[in-house]
């Protein structure tokens, strides 16, 4: 029988982590899998497995953990997201780019033979093409989040080229899911508009209704994150966030196709501080060297994932 890596994820109770650790632990054994994070286990993960609760500012105790649990693969998710990241930049700075640092040290001599980190579409800004986002492109983000994103990518890319460190990462769009709400980001809209038109039938959008953005649907999300760490490491031609998308939407066009479930629903339009944040990323992205160098291919266009959403929304 082929040897099982031994995985950590930290913030594994967020919008992907609470679906990843799932996917992780049917395809590893629910015991290899150890779920981490700061705030402790409160809801079911799915199979019931090891969860440590911890901080990934406090290196010691994930060092611990490494050496506890014999890790030897890990997947990096803990993050302040986007419109959360300005409203407290030096927790930002501190969570998604310093601990990542210092986490990254310690998996590099703790012998962890893969890492995970996700990256973002924040990693764009006002100089990069907002149609069909290239791989290789500008990048000048306006948000922290953003600049701890690319910086964290660059860092890989860092303990890749020195150390031979193999950390992997893809630049996620918006996520859409409806186990876990997504808290605190830019693109939360396509999601929360689900559950107000079920629940109150009406929505505010805090984006201007011709806002497009790209988004994924979360079992592409899963699908992507585990193609990519088992991807041969020759097929890999980057060690910077592949750019990933499934389709992109406008907060219009989403409604009008959820309009065909929910005829009665309204919606209004009240821009906020988001959507400057909007305004500086991509619409649209190239994801060509993800499919060429290990297969990427999404599932899911708006009109299947509309159609999936609404049968789990409650
Ligand atoms: C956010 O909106 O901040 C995130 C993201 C696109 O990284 N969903």
């Amino acid at each position: 029988m082929e040897k099982q890596p031994k995985v950590l994820v930290t913030g594994s109770g967020g919008q992907i982590g609470t679906e990843l650790v799932r996917a992780l632990r049917s395809m590893h054994g629910t015991e290899n899998v150890l779920s981490t994070d700061l705030i402790p286990r409160d809801r079911d993960e799915g199979a019931e497995g090891p969860f440590a609760q911890l901080d990934v500012t406090d290196t010691e105790s994930f060092v611990a953990l490494l050496e506890e649990h014999k890790i030897n693969h890990v997947y990096h998710l803990a993050a302040l997201l986007s419109s959360k990241g300005e409203k407290n930049i030096d927790l930002t700075w501190n969570i998604n780019f310093e601990a990542h640092r210092k986490l990254l040290a310690a998996c590099y001599s703790h012998n962890v033979d893969r890492v995970f980190f996700p990256s973002t579409i924040g990693v764009y800004g006002p100089t990069t093409p907002r149609q069909m986002t290239p791989q290789f492109t500008s990048f000048q983000p306006s948000t922290v989040y953003g600049i701890t994103k690319i910086t964290g990518e660059l860092w890989n890319q860092y303990y890749k080229s020195r150390y031979g460190l193999d950390v992997r990462s893809l630049r996620y769009p918006g996520v859409i899911s409806y186990e876990v709400i997504p808290e605190g980001g830019t693109t939360d809209f396509s999601v929360e508009m689900f559950f107000e038109l079920k629940r109150k039938g009406h929505y505010v959008c805090y984006l201007k209704k011709d806002t497009r953005l790209p988004m994924i649907y979360m079992p592409d999300v899963i699908k992507a994150t585990l193609g990519l760490m088992q991807a041969e490491v020759h097929q890999l031609s980057t060690s910077m966030g592949y750019n990933l998308s499934g389709f992109s939407l406008t907060p219009a066009e989403l409604f009008e196709e959820l309009q065909r479930y929910y005829p009665e629903a309204t919606i209004s339009y009240e821009p906020d501080a988001r959507q400057q944040i909007a305004d500086s990323w991509s619409e649209t992205i190239d994801d060509r060297t993800a499919s060429d160098d290990w297969g990427w291919q999404p599932d899911y266009n708006m009109q299947g994932m509309v159609k999936d959403m609404v049968k789990h929304v409650v």
